[in-house]
């Protein structure tokens, strides 16, 4: 079992995140985690943050000699903003008034906090609730990922959509059609999404968002989109219909919905599928090469939460940012009454970056079951486990039903 957990206020000294249950010997190097940190931060629209911001890993346990040593692995992750906030965010009580926040911002969770933890400063709920928190989930997810590239499998993302707009040609279908060519890895998908500055594959399509997003901030306004993250070369039988709790399609919905400001995941064609008769919605086995194949990849190679040995296909809805340069309507609990929501420093669109947010949680889940299924407590061992797993998988399949 491997577990992560992040701690860290957006503006206090350092994020930091612990991982364990990982084997020995997994290549990692900081230049690997500090090249998705990075990544997180592109994209056209984020705000002021993350000009003062490059994020970059300490590693303080569990590495050595550029291996996972099998004990719990933790890094920090610096906040260069808090010598800016020594004061506002000070651990010791200090005798300058700092300002108490009253005006709770409405889609951010400055009134449930306050509401919950019975405090008299929205601060407290919004150091907490930002999304700045996912750098220390992309850190350390990153172990998971290096850790499937062992195996072939690569997890990667794009924007389909921002705002309204989407492309000419969606990658989606040819994904659902399972017309992906063989090479076009995960990882290839990414690098090409990685070229444009929202994340997109299409210039015409990044050419009108780029423009949406300046009308955005021209208006004081926000917005979200839908990012897709894929993984290639994932095997045949990773979950279990056994409990309901051991899907795969069921981990994958709860990582995706923790990500700040999701609001809605979809598998394959999902949502689409709903309006679908069953013979234009499922995935026809064929003979191809003497090997069991299927015509399409709608159910987005996931079947009775096991894993089908397609890619995995994984669209999330991201709202938009709730910090309004525009605000809308809000009631300060200082006076109780109305007025409008509080501005502060915030992105205009944070679709690009949550796509980079979307891989870490995919290769979390990914990971989780790889091991579940092949765990050991090296690499090795847990590669010896694997190949005896899939080596032959097809003769068995012939031999068991002759
Ligand atoms: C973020 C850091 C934050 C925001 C953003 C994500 O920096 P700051 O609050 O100092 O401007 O840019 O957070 C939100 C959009 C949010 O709603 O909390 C980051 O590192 O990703």
């Amino acid at each position: 079992m491997i577990r992560i957990l992040t701690a860290g206020e957006s503006h206090g000294k350092a994020l930091s995140v612990i991982i364990e249950g990982f084997p020995s010997n997994i290549p990692i190097t900081k230049e690997f985690v500090d090249n998705q940190l990075r990544r997180r931060q592109m994209g056209y629209g984020r705000g002021g943050r993350m000009k003062i911001e490059t994020d970059k890993i300490e590693i303080n346990s569990g590495i050595r000699f550029g291996k996972t040593l099998g004990s719990p692995i933790s890094f920090n992750i610096i906040n260069s903003d808090w010598e800016n906030w020594t004061e506002i965010m000070s651990h010791t009580e200090i005798n300058e008034d700092v300002e108490k926040i009253t005006i709770p911002r409405p889609g951010h969770a400055d009134l449930t906090g306050i509401s919950k933890y019975n405090f008299n400063d929205i601060r407290n709920s919004i150091e907490r609730s930002s999304a700045r928190e996912t750098a220390a989930r992309v850190a350390g997810s990153t172990i998971a990922k290096r850790f499937l590239q062992e195996f072939g499998i690569t997890v990667g993302s794009y924007v389909e959509s921002i705002g309204n707009v989407y492309p000419q040609k969606s990658l989606l279908q040819k994904l659902y059609d399972n017309k992906l060519p063989k090479s076009l890895t995960a990882q290839k998908l990414a690098d090409k999404a990685d070229k444009s500055d929202v994340r997109v594959l299409e210039k015409e399509q990044e050419d009108k968002i780029i423009n949406l997003v300046k009308l955005a901030k021209k208006n004081g306004d926000t917005l979200g989109g839908n990012i897709v993250v894929i993984a290639t070369g994932v095997p045949v039988g990773l979950g279990s219909y056994m409990h309901f709790d051991k899907k795969l399609d069921a981990a994958i919905a709860f990582e995706f919905m923790s990500i700040n400001a999701i609001k809605g995941v979809e598998i394959g064609s999902g949502f689409n599928s709903a309006d679908l008769f069953g013979s234009k919605s499922h995935d026809e086995i064929v003979m191809k090469n003497d090997e069991l194949n299927r015509k399409s990849n709608r159910a987005g190679g996931i079947e009775g939460g096991i894993s089908t040995g397609l890619p995995i296909i994984v669209k999330a809805a991201m709202k938009p940012i709730a910090t309004l340069m525009q605000p809308i309507q809000t009631v300060n609990l200082n006076k109780m009454r109305s007025m409008k929501a509080r501005r502060e420093r915030s992105d205009f669109v944070a679709v690009p970056a949550c796509g980079v947010i979307g891989e870490a949680a995919l290769a979390w889940v990914l990971a989780k079951f790889m091991l579940d299924k092949f765990g050991g407590d090296s690499l090795e061992e847990t590669k010896t486990n694997y190949g005896n797993y899939t080596k032959n998988l097809q003769s068995r399949i012939v031999k068991n039903f002759k």
